[in-house]
């Protein structure tokens, strides 16, 4: 069995014991386990904390794995730099033709915790690139939203899964978008009849109220994302305090990735300092959405978000929003484990 498939054996096999399953069949032959070619869009804040580098490590090793279809990346964090870190992500991974959508008009000032942008300036001994860049010039990639429009245009009805790891500035634009040269729906209208499900980290949901860090930074944004989501999309929440139980200290990181010299996750602890008391909340909506039923959720509910950054989380069984759970000790153990087993795992040579 190759080394790839193998892990994701382990990792189902994992998830399946966890104490937080709700069900009991085996997973390696139960489809409700884990998706297969599912196809995503990933809307990232990356260039700021590295959870979002572990996301879309995990994502490119279940694309290897044949689990996930990545049809599009979208940077949510304007300004310089940014758009090129997920250029290095997909070049380095072996996927340097997943389009890149840009946000433009987005959120802007809020604090850069770990700047990593140096990846791209990295050089090997002779001069060159350590890592190597596609030929797009990205300044004429597409808006975010638009790509948003371009990719859910093509695909089959109810089979995209969103997932929204950063701010919400793309995804609402888009939402709020006028028929053009790629569909003749409105944004809404196009959501509603292409989009599977969204996965979005975000609130403190299961320990309080609070809105949190990506929703938090522009709240009438955040409202017009809860108002305008389609009422048959349903959108789980990864609330924070679920991933603030899991540390992944920057010495395992170091640990984990010994084995090779030139890594942007391996480049990025070893120049930034990324004990930062982040932790590790990205890669978790990844994982709700690629293995669907292994997590515990909340009754479904509506979600309102109040002008003091607080929400309000009311049980409806019509509603759209579900949150996940926090997990217990043996759960937080095995994550960790499936987090670190990822970060170990090399690359399918292509
Ligand atoms: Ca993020």
């Amino acid at each position: 069995m190759k080394k790839g498939l193998k892990f994701v054996c382990l990792l189902l096999t994992m998830l399946m014991v966890s104490s937080q399953l709700v069900y009991a069949a085996s997973p390696t032959t139960d489809p409700r386990y884990a998706t297969t070619h599912q196809a995503i869009i990933l809307d990232t804040d990356i260039g700021n904390s590295t959870d979002d580098l572990f996301a879309m490590e995990i994502l490119y090793k279940m694309m290897d794995a044949g689990l996930v279809d990545l049809k599009g990346v979208i940077v949510d964090r304007p300004g310089n730099g940014f758009t090129e870190l997920a250029d290095i992500e997909n070049v380095y991974h072996g996927y340097p033709n997943i389009p890149i959508g840009v946000e433009r008009n987005g959120i802007t000032g809020t604090k850069v915790y770990i700047d990593y942008r140096m990846l791209d300036d990295l050089k090997n001994p002779d001069g060159s690139k350590m890592f190597a860049r596609s030929d797009t010039d990205l300044s004429n990639n597409l808006d975010g939203y638009k790509l948003y429009r371009k990719l859910l245009a093509k695909e089959p009805d109810h089979s995209v899964k969103v997932i929204l790891i950063g701010f919400v500035s793309s995804f609402v634009q888009f939402l709020e978008s006028a028929p053009d040269e790629y569909s003749p729906l409105s944004g809404q209208a196009l959501a509603s009849q292409k989009i599977d499900s969204v996965y979005i980290m975000a609130t403190k949901l299961g320990e309080s109220n609070e809105l949190g860090y990506n929703l938090r930074q522009d709240i009438p944004l955040a409202k017009r994302f809860v108002a305008e989501l389609p009422s048959n999309v349903t959108t789980y929440l990864s609330p924070s305090p679920v991933g603030d139980a899991l540390e992944y200290k920057p010495s395992e990181v170091l640990s984990d990735l010994a084995d090779v010299d030139v890594h942007p996750i391996k480049q990025t602890y070893m120049y930034k300092n990324c004990d930062t008391g982040q932790r590790m909340w990205d890669h978790l909506c990844v994982l709700n959405a690629v293995f669907p039923g292994t997590f515990v959720y909340s009754e479904r509910g509506d979600l309102t978000i109040n002008d003091d950054a607080t929400v309000n989380f009311t049980p409806n069984p019509n509603g759209k929003f579900m949150y996940q759970r926090q997990g217990g000790e043996e759960w937080y153990a095995q994550h960790r484990e499936i987090l670190r087993n990822y970060t170990k795992m090399q690359n399918k040579i292509k």
